[in-house]
């Protein structure tokens, strides 16, 4: 979190700090109302708050100025302030921003082999509304494109690194030869700035489900930055049970970033969209550095896979922790109608006083 806010734009901390003599009142909070201002409601939450009046560059924390003192504000109305900004948070979501990771990469293919072009550079990221980061990208989107392969494929990924640090390739999940790991001066030197690598492989059979593939150098701030993104193997002979109507793919990340799903952050986040008794197939994928118990409201997960490999049985949860590295997949049975929220309950990732944000989304199923 202090990293995120470190991220945080100015206007967004004087915000928190007008918000935080005359509203919260508690100091242990201010951390994540800077952060969600600025990932959650921003302008609307800042426009609409009467606390905000009166405040700004006349003003610091002490309060000994000579500008006007704000009006003071009753409990009712500071009530009626936080619930504006959370239901400005909601009404925005979905909200628009641009860019867009995750998308299937169509491979060339070259002699039987699929032949895919990763290249690493630097760019503008929009997590939330109007918050530009500077990301660390596959092909310019975080999480880079998906790569999705059969067992038995053989594949090429070309690697060309356009970053200023030295980088590598990792296939996550993937029982390669060793000299395919990915792991400079352990099985490959780095591929410098400038430069490229080329990965080939066959993958291996049995070796299907949702796999990843990342940096492996320099890695905290690399994969932190965007360095990242699905690497599926689908299955020669698929099981009943996998058989869905929709396949969707979460990446958790929380990095530099903040708390994001597929790179952006609530209300930019995407909704999944299912219609009355369809199943759907998620597949989450944690790419950060803690873990999130990921909490879907109003139906349960069953779970097939862990980490791309059966369960001995499925079984079910609504409440699933995925930790650092992991993957699992899931079938939800879309029986209930309505609007269900879907959300890490690490709670301090999904919400604050200034109404939800980072690791947030929903279940939309439609009769
Ligand atoms: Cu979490």
């Amino acid at each position: 979190m202090s990293e995120e806010l470190l991220e945080t734009p100015a206007p967004a901390h004087d915000d928190a700090r007008a918000s935080r003599r005359s509203f919260l009142k508690n100091t242990a909070l201010s951390a994540l109302a800077a952060s969600a201002l600025a990932a959650c409601t921003g302008k609307t939450a800042a426009a609409s708050s009467p606390a905000q009046k009166g405040s700004g560059s006349t003003t610091d924390a002490s309060g000994g100025t000579m500008a006007a003192h704000p009006a003071p504000v009753t409990a009712a109305a500071a009530a009626e302030d936080m619930d504006r900004m959370h239901e400005a948070g909601i009404k925005a979501f979905p909200a628009k921003t641009a860019g867009k990771g995750n998308q299937l990469l169509a491979p060339r293919l070259v002699g039987g082999v699929k032949e895919y072009q990763l290249t690493c550079t630097k760019t503008q990221w929009e997590v939330s509304p109007g918050r530009m980061v500077e990301a660390w990208t596959y092909n310019e989107c975080v999480p880079g494109p998906q790569i999705r392969v059969r067992e038995g494929d053989r594949v090429r990924v070309i690697v060309k690194n356009d970053l200023s640090e030295s980088t590598a390739v990792h296939f996550h999940g993937l029982e390669l030869p060793n000299d395919q790991d990915g792991v400079p001066f352990i099985t490959q030197p780095p591929i410098k700035p400038g430069a490229s690598h080329t990965y080939e492989f066959t993958v291996p059979e049995g070796n299907y489900g949702s796999h990843m593939y990342h940096s492996h150098h320099n890695a905290a701030k690399q994969v932190g930055l965007g360095l990242l993104g699905a690497f599926i193997v689908e299955p020669r002979n698929p099981k009943p049970i996998e058989r869905a109507d929709i396949d969707y793919t979460m990446v958790l990340n929380d990095g530099l970033h903040g708390y994001t799903l597929n790179g952006k952050g609530f209300p930019a986040t995407e909704p999944i969209v299912a219609k009355l008794g369809q199943k759907v197939r998620l597949r989450f994928m944690n790419e950060g550095m803690m873990i999130h118990p990921m909490h879907l409201h109003g139906m349960h997960m069953t779970v097939i896979a862990k980490d791309g490999w059966d369960q001995p049985a499925p079984w079910k949860c609504d409440t699933l922790n995925i930790a650092p590295g992991e993957r699992w997949d899931v079938i939800v049975n879309c029986n209930n109608p309505g609007t269900w929220a879907f959300h890490c309950h690490i709670l301090p990732h999904a919400e604050s006083d200034h109404g939800m944000f980072g690791m947030v989304t929903a279940l939309i199923v439609q009769k």
